[in-house]
């Protein structure tokens, strides 16, 4: 029984522009490798990547011949020729118009293929979908796995799923004498270390620790999605064995995706310390809330590899917090901001603007507040509401919306479609502000960084302030024209950087800042200086070889190069260098 689980694209202008869009669900990961291991045959088809995430057995849209930039002729063009038996569509709310599309593809292809949707979209609109969708066949709500491995084994032995007087497999829906049949919520997975190791059969850099969050935020589904039965967690053992999976199949960055991460403070502890002890150089982002953070958790964390922590703050304003559902303080975010960042740790914060009873002035205690957390990345947010969250629950209740809105090409609902007190302009100015208060205020915040004074942590401070110092220099935020100066900044945090430790990372940066003024006397110097520190660094040994052929001295230069003979690219260095007259250059 072939199985083919699906990641459709969200709506088709984004398909190639953001790269959040195009991360394969974890979930498909875990169901996939569960299905692997009892011996079936499950692929997943990227649909929201051209490139494709490619995790063995993940295909992506390149593979399948002439994907174009049209997920739907991508989808048809794979299931001609895989010939899939059951069809598993990862579906959230930005996706679900791509999912109804290819569903009604492979219906036509596949006529006897099972159809069937998943994930956060179907798990609050699963009778909406099977009402506008004939050709889905069943609905999974929650989590998967258990319920989708009982699903593939009942149809290969030709049993029916749907049992007699409800007594069906638990946690799907499904149509019969038109009428839904739901069987009620799953069982949920106790022991989540039960579950097969994804990274057995995968290669991906997204993966949690746990399922469910004690929040309780108005605008998010996320904890009612994972069920009233708490919060659930892989071992730190089962978890620190996943990412060192991962390291060996070549991934170095990840990002842990837990809503709350450290909410198991202890258990995070004793994930840095198996990280921290199996001697690995990986770095790692995670989300959590600000009054999960302490001292002696953030240094295990930066020292085992985390560099960033995003925070939901949300509003500055008291009186959108209640409505948002957030309680903490203004002092506690501040709090939290200063002591994430003073280990080295940058603290990213999402805020959410045009939300119900959101003003100007309401904005401005939200640019007040960002101000004193001097955050070194953002995101904000429009409110939209989803299904399955307190918000839309309210706006149905007063006659706001109807499940149909969702016939709409619409990938989600602005909270200000639905509010007489607010509006697109208006709206889409209060986040310009926010914006713009953060990008003028950034090099500030970059230049009163505070970091703790503790020599364990030196090197990772150096670490830290480079990187930091890297964004600004050739990153993000190198071309932004509302941040003032970022060479200036760069080149301020570079050289505090090499105050804590000596740093490949500054020493380039530094540098290449020289090279860009064409003061390649002293850029030769600080490579010189980094090179003691780093023999045959690569990155070093490269920068100092272009300096050296920007100063005329070729043969000086191929040195540098040719120990990196086979690496991409350097063969172009080499030919020029040999192409050269070193004649002239003995001279110099
Ligand atoms: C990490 C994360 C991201 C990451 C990675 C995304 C990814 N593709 O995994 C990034 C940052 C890239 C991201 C992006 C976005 N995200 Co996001 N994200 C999350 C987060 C925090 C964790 C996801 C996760 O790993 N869960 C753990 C795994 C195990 O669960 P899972 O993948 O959902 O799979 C399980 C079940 O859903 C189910 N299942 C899933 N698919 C299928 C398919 C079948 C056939 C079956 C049987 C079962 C099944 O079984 C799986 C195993 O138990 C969730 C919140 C949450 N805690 O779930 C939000 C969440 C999924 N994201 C959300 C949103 C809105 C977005 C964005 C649209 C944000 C934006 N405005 O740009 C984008 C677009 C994503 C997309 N492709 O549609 C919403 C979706 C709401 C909705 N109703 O649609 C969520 C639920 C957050 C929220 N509470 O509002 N996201
Ligand atoms: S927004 Fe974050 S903290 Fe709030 S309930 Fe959702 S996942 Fe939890």
């Amino acid at each position: 029984m072939k199985i083919l689980f699906v990641n459709p694209a969200c709506l088709d202008k984004r398909v190639t522009s953001d790269d959040d869009h195009k991360v394969v669900p974890i979930g498909l990961y875990y169901m996939a490798a569960l299905l692997l291991e009892n011996k079936f045959d499950a692929r997943i088809l990227n649909l929201a990547s051209p490139a494709g995430m490619d995790g063995q057995k993940t295909q992506s849209r390149q593979d399948s011949n002439d994907p174009g930039n049209d997920p739907v002729l991508a989808f048809t063009a794979v299931i001609k020729k895989e010939k899939p038996d059951f069809i598993g569509f990862s579906v959230t709310n930005p996706s679900r118009i791509n999912a109804q599309a290819c569903a009604r593809a492979a219906r036509k292809i596949l006529p006897h293929a099972w159809i069937v949707f998943g994930g956060p979209a179907p798990g609050f609109l699963g009778d909406y979908l099977l009402k506008t969708c004939p050709e889905i066949d069943i609905i999974v709500r929650g989590e998967g796995e258990s319920t989708c491995l009982a699903l593939v084994k009942s149809i290969k032995k030709g049993k029916s799923f749907k049992g007699k007087n409800g007594k069906g497999i638990k946690g799907i829906l499904f149509r019969e004498n038109n009428k839904i049949i739901d069987t009620g919520p799953a069982e949920p997975i106790q022991d989540l270390d039960s579950l097969v190791h994804p990274s057995k059969y995968f290669v991906f850099q997204h993966l949690s620790m746990s399922r469910g969050c004690p929040g309780r935020c108005t605008f998010c589904n996320s904890p009612k999605f994972w069920g009233a039965s708490g919060i659930r967690f892989h071992s730190a053992q089962w978890f620190a064995m996943e990412i060192q999976a991962l390291v060996k199949k070549g991934i170095t960055h990840f990002y842990i995706s837990d809503d709350t991460f450290t909410m198991d403070r202890d258990r995070v502890i004793e994930f840095c310390g198996l990280i921290i002890s199996a001697g690995i150089t990986i770095t790692w982002n995670a989300i959590s809330r600000v009054d999960y953070i302490d001292k002696e958790l953030l240094s295990h964390m930066r020292k085992a590899g985390c560099i960033q922590i995003s925070f939901g703050v949300e509003s500055g304003a008291e009186k959108i917090k209640k409505v948002l559902g957030k309680p903490m303080s203004n002092e506690k975010c501040i709090q939290a901001f200063s002591l994430t960042l003073s280990h080295g740790i940058m603290p990213r914060a999402y805020f959410i603007y045009g939300s119900p009873g959101e003003t100007w002035d309401t904005i401005q205690e939200s640019m007040d507040l960002l101000i004193k957390l001097r955050p070194l990345g953002t995101i904000f947010y429009m409110l939209v509401i989803f299904p399955g969250t307190h918000l839309y629950k309210y706006a149905l209740e007063k006659g706001l919306v109807t499940h149909e809105i969702w016939d709409q090409n619409i990938e989600d609902l602005p909270w200000f479609t639905l509010d007489d007190n607010l509006d697109f302009p208006q709206v889409k100015a209060f986040g310009d502000k926010l914006r713009q208060t953060f990008y003028t205020n950034l090099n500030q915040f970059a230049d009163s960084i505070d970091l703790v004074e503790d020599k364990s942590l030196y090197p990772f401070h150096a670490d830290f302030l480079s990187r930091l110092a890297m964004t600004f220099s050739h990153g993000e935020y190198a071309n932004d024209p509302r941040i003032k100066d970022p060479d200036k900044i760069a080149e301020t945090l570079f050289n505090r950087s090499l105050t804590y430790s000596p740093q490949p990372r500054a020493f380039l940066g530094i540098a290449m800042l020289l090279q860009k003024n064409k003061n390649f006397d002293q850029a030769v110097t600080l490579f010189e200086k980094g090179l003691d520190h780093f023999p045959g660094n690569k990155d070093l040994c490269m920068g100092m070889g272009i300096c050296l052929m920007n100063q005329g001295r070729f043969k000086k230069a191929l040195a540098f190069f040719t120990p990196f003979r086979n690496e991409s690219g350097m063969g172009h260095f080499i030919n020029i260098c040999n192409s050269q007259d070193t004649h002239h250059e003995s001279r110099l």
